[in-house]
């Protein structure tokens, strides 16, 4: 219906970019001012209230701190992203020597430092590396201060090297970008130490851009999505209405194209949002974008549009079943950074940008929420613990920007890009992962308190929610073992015995086929519902819960239409997904094929590559190496033998220098040696100066001319 009343208003004042921008934003315009404490639906446990104690999670996060995070710091420092700061200070001050390096969007990847060593300030208040690290930040903070405007405006490239094309460009020069991660920035800063120098800055930019954009202002949207999200949380964090409103604006405006340039499809600017029904484009726009969507939806006084409902629940299920990887990897194509057709998932060439696997898990997780589905977390942890985790190194200091699924030793972990988006953002992830494993539900209108907690994910944690005065404490191997006890006990000493009336929830992961349940030893047959487990809804300090995920070795197939998986199994076991790497495998792992009655079982290596699960099998190999096919069109099968494997988490794969790796195993022997035939001439491009244009060495031929 809105979609009609919308599009009859374009056509009434088509041309007309002031009379477009007048448009309402959004159908049902609230008459109060929707307030910022409200959620449709579940809201997630505070940074603060959660600590991953021990297993899993605690390994990544205490190499976050004491590496990624300075890591990244070392590097914006030596690659002249926080110069650029003092750079674009001394040129506001008229000296107009000052120079700028880098590409234009650098100033995000210092902002995006900030926010994750602001969580890691949160959940590390006291110990001495935060101090210094505290001192740092404030430092580069005080630097970003220094390069903004008079008027709010700031960035350092268009400030020193473009001046004359400030705002003159949105649809491509990312200043609405860098300022989306400012201010999230500066409301993770502020929430974790209480300084609000960043935060205040990103308010002014805020302003400047309210000032421009918007109804009766300029119709414009930004090229690459980030600051919808932003503006949202800075309305949650300020109060401030117009926050809200220029975030609705800018997501409301999309698609409307009349009177402004626009890159289409590729930044998910081809239709209106609401009338988008699968993902196109670039992965990272589109995951910000339909992330600040699921947070639209959020807010009571607009849950109910239905076009966003509807779109969001398209694109969901386009994403989710036509074009994930089995690593939780979006985005196939080098050409866009983002989507082509379904299906269309090659493995060697698979970009799978760790931003975009980033943006999948942020918004799985909003829509976890509002939805209160676990299977939404299903896809967040399919994300998470591969397709994500495998963008840094096992020593915290190495990156992946792409992720595929198949290697021949032609891809390594940098310690840094030219473009580096993805460094930063999973430090951010890391630093604040602790955020997913609770989300709960308040009611009571004079003083809400807590009425149920949802457990999302699985790790040894300690997580405290004050307003039901309770603590919960979970013991676990996951995702090596599925088994996970709970204990419950009092955060009020003094009501230590009183019952806790609260609905307490476990997600069954959607990978499991078969658990139990027990409350004090007895067990129980929970109703399920939407993927969780509804325990119980009273308790008492000393109350002991334990789930048990069964937890096999799974062959997985793709659904045939996925042509690259054809006749190829990939092993996963529990939420990881495994590979052949070739350090483990007598340096090669192309050619092992995988009968299905091959034997296969799970065990843990505390010494290999930290600490990790391992699959062992035994499939088949040829006898000699598999020639490529040429002239010939039939040919003898070469003899068989026996190949015991390996296989190691695919996370943790290429943590051994450049190396072989493949995700897919062939069923038959039939499909080693591969499909190259006779010789090629390519031509390659690439985007950035540190990009090596592999794909003309790597011994796969291209499909067609369209193969990145
Ligand atoms: O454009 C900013 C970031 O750089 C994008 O999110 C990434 O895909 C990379 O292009
Ligand atoms: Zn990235």
């Amino acid at each position: 219906m809105h979609t009609l009343a919308l599009s009859l208003a374009l056509l009434l004042t088509a041309g007309s970019p002031a009379a477009l921008a007048q448009q309402p934003a959004a159908p049902q315009a609230a008459t109060q001012p929707p307030s910022p404490a409200q959620h449709t639906g579940l809201t997630s446990i505070p940074l603060r209230s959660i600590e991953l104690s021990g297993g899993f999670w605690k390994t990544r996060q205490d190499t976050n701190a004491a590496r990624t995070v300075w890591a990244n710091i070392e590097q914006c420092e030596k690659t002249g992203r926080i110069a650029n700061f003092d750079e674009a200070a001394k040129y506001i001050k008229g000296d107009k020597s000052a120079q700028n390096r880098g590409l234009l969007f650098n100033d995000s990847d210092v902002y995006k430092v900030l926010e994750g060593a602001a969580y890691i300030l949160a959940s590390r208040p006291g110990d001495e590396d935060s101090k210094k690290l505290r001192a740092t930040c404030d430092d580069i903070i005080r630097r970003i201060a220094a390069a903004q405007h008079d008027d709010g405006y700031i960035n350092t490239y268009h400030t020193v090297k473009a001046p004359e094309k400030r705002w003159k460009v949105v649809e491509h020069n990312h200043e609405l970008y860098c300022g989306g991660h400012l201010i999230e920035a500066g409301v993770a800063y502020a929430q974790a130490t209480g300084d609000k120098t960043l935060l205040n800055v990103g308010i002014r930019f805020a302003n400047h851009v309210d000032s421009l954009f918007g109804p009766s202002k300029r119709h414009a949207v930004p090229g690459h999505q980030e600051i919808e999200l932003a503006l949202i949380k800075l309305w949650r964090f300020t109060g401030e209405t117009r926050y809200l409103n220029l975030a609705r604006y800018f997501i409301d405006a999309r698609g409307h194209t009349q009177g402004r340039p626009t890159t289409g499809e590729y930044s998910q600017d081809h239709l209106p949002v609401r009338e988008q029904d699968h993902i196109v484009g670039h992965a990272v726009r589109g995951m910000y974008m339909f992330m600040a969507v699921a947070d639209l939806l959020d807010i009571p006084a607009y849950a109910n549009d239905e076009g966003y409902i509807q779109a969001t629940d398209d694109v969901w299920h386009d994403l989710t079943h036509r074009k994930t990887y089995v690593t939780g990897g979006i985005g196939p194509s080098a050409h866009n950074e983002g989507f082509t057709t379904p299906y269309d998932l090659p493995n060697d060439t698979a970009y799978a940008e760790t931003c975009a696997g980033i943006g999948s898990v942020l918004w799985n997780e909003r829509l976890g929420r509002l939805y209160a589905d676990a299977a939404y977390f299903d896809a967040a942890e399919r994300a998470l613990y591969n397709g994500v985790l495998s963008g840094v190194s096992l020593s915290g200091d190495r990156f992946f920007y792409v992720n595929p699924l198949l290697a021949r030793g032609n891809h390594d972990r940098p310690d840094w890009y030219e473009c580096a988006c993805c460094p930063p953002n999973i430090l951010r992830t890391v630093a604040n992962v602790g955020t997913l494993f609770y989300s709960t539900r308040t009611s009571g209108q004079t003083s809400p308190a807590t009425s149920a907690i949802y457990t999302n994910l699985y790790n040894t944690s300690i997580a405290r929610f004050d307003d039901a005065g309770m603590i919960i404490h979970q013991k676990t191997d996951y995702p090596w073992s599925g088994e996970v006890q709970m204990s419950i006990s009092s955060s009020r000493p003094d009501a230590s015995s009183a019952s806790m009336p609260v609905e307490l929830l476990a997600r069954v992961p959607s990978w499991c086929r078969s658990a139990t349940f027990t409350i004090n030893g007895k067990t129980i047959k929970p109703e399920i519902s939407k993927g969780y487990a509804r325990l119980g809804s009273r308790w008492k300090a000393g109350d002991t819960i334990t789930l048990n995920f069964d937890m096999p070795v799974e062959r997985i197939q793709a659904n045939p239409m996925v042509q690259a998986d054809l006749g190829r199994v990939a092993l996963q076991r529990g939420p990881v997904v495994y590979c052949l790497e070739s350090p483990d495998n007598a340096g090669d792992v192309l050619s092992v094929s995988l009968p299905p009655d091959a034997p296969l079982s799970a065990e843990f290596r505390p010494d290999l590559l930290s600490g990790v699960g391992i699959i062992k099998g035994e499939g088949l190999s040829l006898n000699q190496q598999p020639k490529v096919w040429r002239s010939e069109l039939y040919r003898p099968v070469p003899t068989v033998q026996r190949a015991p494997f390996t296989a190691i988490p695919y996370f943790a794969w290429n943590n051994r220098g450049r190396t072989s790796m493949t995700v897919w195993l062939p069923e038959s022997l039939g499909m080693l040696g591969g499909t190259s035939v006779g010789q090629h001439t390519y031509t390659s491009s690439f985007r950035f100066r540190d990009e090596i244009p592999d794909n003309v060495a790597d011994g796969a031929a291209p499909a067609n001319s369209g193969d990145y």
